[in-house]
């Protein structure tokens, strides 16, 4: 397969002004007529006209209204060639015929429970029309989409409608669409289909009035609300938070069940996954409401950060991505809680994005070269992007940044930008220097910051000596250090943080030290007692910190930090200290140890009635056996972390217990559901309690039954139903039985069914995914149903995947290259769950690669699927 590569970048020879698309829908063979106003490229490299094109039959091609000879193009698999078009502007006229129903990547238009949609992110128009389609060919389009007026009642495109009507003489009818934005390929979107309509209006900041319309499926309009309010928020926000107001008459979202990704932010008309759309108290978790709330946030923040302003390459695409991360990251926390957004965003960066930068996978955020760009579409473009822009942030101050940002919306607007395009904005605005920033997008890798503190009692100095080192990746095996704002506080003896800090470090101000070089030694003076440090506050830095603090410390931190981050991450440290000495203990066949004074110290939180009820909950969510192995980092024994989790969960359930059972009794409420922040931290602290009840016997279990049984809400219902298939009680089976039968026609319900499932850990967690892969409700068209089993298999239950006997790897292998030939990317993003195969103990290792070298090997494997195993093995 052919590497693309940033360094050899050249601008279009041909720019395409306007569009105008004329689609005729037909399941199987859809009709479209393009027509393209093209002129060369005055800043170009000239020559022919290169159209990219993928499965598509032409039929027509016209130049100025002429036929082309045979002579004056070529056609190859994936290309149109026009040799030597007109040296000024000419007219194209394109027709071409496409299946949609037989379209299984889900890639270009295809066909959803009957509905016609698109995907274009990132390569996908070429398989719609022949089209230079790269993010940095910018046209104007008006598209006429005409079906049968009973398949496809309602039709939709990008922009604002600009007419309707019956096609005389036929049972069809039309609609246009106008969109006065350029937009490259990647946005476009048309859906057709027979869908129910919920609606609302917005003013923007300056008066004008648009249209909004969530489509779903015809039946469950009732579960479109929260969605249309999480809109309407995030409209307000983006004014309020940015400046930026809606630029069209009509904003609408359209909910398919098949989707490849989350959802897509195609201009004015976004096209959701419809988990990320639906939710009513009886189907939705709390969790399922907060991602529908950052998604709709995401998608819509996209049309400043990534369609106003685009991306001159795929390269590029931290650009918009990064940027829009930590757009709905800030989003979710002025409308939710700051704190616990924070934490919850560094759980899921380290979980998903050090895993990725720790193996073979790992990438800089803005890579240099790539085989299949839908592999980038990562942790570390998306969550480690939307780091660095807050990293920005802390370095240059909140007025700086706005200041970057105006300075980016007014210069680029309208254009396809660079991260240097927008890095240099925030230089010019604020008259710093940032090439050392840079450093940031091009090297790959988590930075190790190692910190010393030392107090000289007779000097009544402090000394604090940083430290940062970044291991090698691939392709890189040298790095340079990167600047690395660190948040900080010194605590003094009563945990209030020490005003006034003298120091002549330069690289200290205000609540932050700056380290830039590989090292740094501050000295902080007249201290009258030995301060414990706060480093890293709010996680300032995606980096890996080790400080040399003593359980005493952390145990001060957990009860007196006043940074909430920091008072979360001492627990979390504490918690994994513990459970790396027992997974050790274990695996030498010892019995573990507990510090007790750990226990008392979450009681003490949980009990803190003071506090956030989310945050407790976040407390008492110990670090997962993933996080643990990502902390071991070398030989994992994913059984011995197992037991270390159940050992210390255990002891945690009985230790505990009283104080357990009064917070569940307390936080019951009998108020009817409501989604909003504050019930579901109630919740979230009630059912982590609950989990922890049900692990301690047979009336821990009877409570989670009960639980189960007397639930009004699908976040308790899941709850007493994870808590009774976590424990392997025999009471699982006739509850995951009656869950079934209770939700039977509700997909995205099922989806939960199947992956609970999928996470057990029992021995015959194997055989039950086997069987249920042949269960009459999986499916392998609808992604959402794979990753429910599969994906979650793979990805989240390590002990069951990663068998000793291989056949976790074997089972996931024989599925990914059958799902590989009808939709290599949902393939490709299966096997990503073997990137850290080779931190583990030898057997489950040579395992694992046995199983990988098999899919390598395999004839016909997807370019995707081939991109990912060889760099996984290399
Ligand atoms: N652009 C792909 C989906 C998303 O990140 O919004
Ligand atoms: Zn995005």
């Amino acid at each position: 397969t052919p590497v693309v590569r940033l360094q050899d970048y050249a601008p279009p020879a041909y720019l395409v002004d306007r569009v105008e698309l004329d689609f005729r829908l037909d399941p199987q063979s859809t009709r479209v007529r393009s027509r393209l106003h093209v002129r060369p490229n005055p800043d170009g490299p000239g020559g022919d006209l290169v159209l990219d094109g993928e499965d598509l039959e032409l039929t027509a091609l016209e130049l100025d209204g002429a036929p082309l000879a045979g002579t004056a193009y070529k056609l190859d698999k994936d290309r149109l060639t026009i040799t030597t078009p007109p040296e000024r502007a000419f007219v194209l006229d394109i027709g071409t015929t496409i299946d949609p129903s037989a379209n299984t990547r889900l890639m270009g238009l295809y066909r959803s429970n009957g509905v016609y949609c698109t995907q274009c992110e990132a390569e996908g128009f070429r398989r719609i029309t022949f089209f230079p389609d790269r993010p940095d060919v910018l046209a104007v389009y008006t598209v006429r989409i005409e079906a049968r007026a009973s398949d496809a009642p309602v039709l939709l495109s990008n922009g604002n409608p600009v007419g309707s009507g019956v096609v005389a003489g036929s049972d069809r009818h039309y609609a246009v669409w106008h969109d006065p934005h350029p937009k490259p390929s990647y946005l476009f979107a048309l859906v057709g289909g027979d869908l129910g309509r919920v609606g609302d209006t917005f003013v923007t900041a300056s008066g004008r009035e648009v249209t909004l319309g969530i489509y779903v499926e015809k039946g469950k309009e009732d579960r479109c609300d929260y969605a249309l309010e999480a809109l309407k928020r995030s409209m307000r926000w983006d004014e309020d938070a940015f400046g930026r107001e809606y630029d069209l008459d009509v904003f609408n979202i359209v909910a398919v069940s098949d989707f490849n990704m989350g959802a897509m932010e195609n201009k004015g008309l976004n096209v959701f996954n419809d988990k990320y759309v639906l939710a009513s108290p009886e189907t939705a978790t709390d969790t399922d409401y907060a991602n529908i709330e950052a998604i709709i946030a995401h998608e819509y923040f996209h049309n400043w950060t990534g369609n106003r302003i685009t991306c001159r390459d795929w390269f590029q695409l931290c650009l918009k991505e990064g940027l829009t991360v930590f757009r709905d990251q800030e989003f979710s926390a002025d409308v939710r809680s700051r704190a616990v957004e924070r934490i919850g965003d560094v759980r899921t960066l380290k979980a998903h994005q050090f895993v990725e930068d720790a193996g073979p996978l790992a990438h800089p955020v803005r890579p240099e070269t790539y085989k299949e760009i839908n592999n980038f579409y990562t942790a570390t473009v998306y969550e480690k992007g939307a780091e660095l822009i807050r990293m920005l942030k802390t370095l240059l101050g909140a007025d700086g940044f706005r200041a970057g940002m105006d300075l980016y919306f007014d210069r680029h607007d309208g254009t396809a930008a660079t991260i240097e395009d927008f890095i240099g904005c925030f230089a010019e605005a604020t008259g710093r220097k940032l090439d050392d920033f840079m450093l940031w997008y091009h090297q790959a890798g988590t930075p190790e910051v190692t910190a010393s503190g030392r107090y000289d009692t007779a000097a009544r100095t402090y000394e604090l000596t940083l430290e940062q080192t970044c291991p090698p990746t691939p392709g890189q095996p040298t790095k340079q250090p990167m600047p690395i704002p660190i948040a900080f506080a010194l605590l003094g003896p009563d945990g209030d943080e020490i005003t006034d800090l003298k120091t002549e470090s330069p690289a200290v101000r205000d609540g932050l030290i700056e380290l830039t070089g590989t090292r740094e030694r501050i000295v902080f003076t007249d201290l009258p007692a030995k301060p414990v440090p706060s480093l890293l506050r709010g996680f300032s830095a995606p980096v890996k910190l080790t400080a040399n603090l003593t359980d005493d410390d952390l145990l001060f931190a957990a009860a007196e930090d006043s940074d909430p981050y920091n008072r979360w991450q001492a627990v979390q440290s504490l918690a994994t200290r513990i459970l790396i000495a027992a997974q050790a203990a274990i695996a030498d066949g010892r019995t573990p140890e507990i510090e007790p004074r750990f226990l008392r110290s979450l009681e003490h939180t949980v009990e803190a009635d003071a506090l956030d009820p989310s945050f407790r909950a976040q407390v008492l969510s110990l670090p997962s056996e993933s996080d643990i192995a990502r902390e071991i980092g070398r030989n994992v024994d994913p059984d011995a972390i197992h037991g270390a989790d159940q050992w210390l969960r255990g002891l945690i359930g009985g230790e505990l217990g009283a104080c357990l059972t009064d917070v569940y009794r307390r936080f019951g409420s009998n108020l009817p559901y409501s989604p909003d922040a504050a019930g579901a931290g109630r919740r979230a602290l009630r059912n982590t309690a609950l989990g922890l009840i049900a692990g301690t016997g047979q009336a821990g279990i009877e409570t989670a039954e009960q639980h189960y049984r007397n639930a009004d809400n699908m976040t308790d219902r899941m709850a007493g139903l994870s808590a009774l298939t976590r424990q392997g009680a025999p009471e699982a089976d006739a509850a995951l039985d009656d869950f079934f039968e209770r939700y039977r026609t509700d997909p995205l319900v099922l989806d939960k069914w199947f992956s609970l499932q999928a996470t057990m850990t029992g021995a015959d967690t194997l055989d039950r995914v086997t069987a249920l892969m042949r269960h009459p409700a999986f499916s392998l068209s609808n992604p959402n149903r794979v990753r429910a089993l599969v994906g979650a298999f793979a990805a989240a239950n390590p002990t069951q995947f990663n068998r000793a006997d291989g056949a976790g790897y074997r089972l996931v292998a024989d599925f990914t290259l059958e799902i590989d030939r009808s939709n290599p990317q949902v393939a490709a993003r299966l096997l990503s769950a073997f990137r850290s195969w080779r931190v583990l103990e030898p057997v489950r290792r040579a395992a694992a690669e046995a199983a990988l070298r098999r899919i390598a090997g395999h004839e016909g494997l997807s370019r995707d699927s081939a991109d990912i195993v060889e760099r996984s093995l290399d």
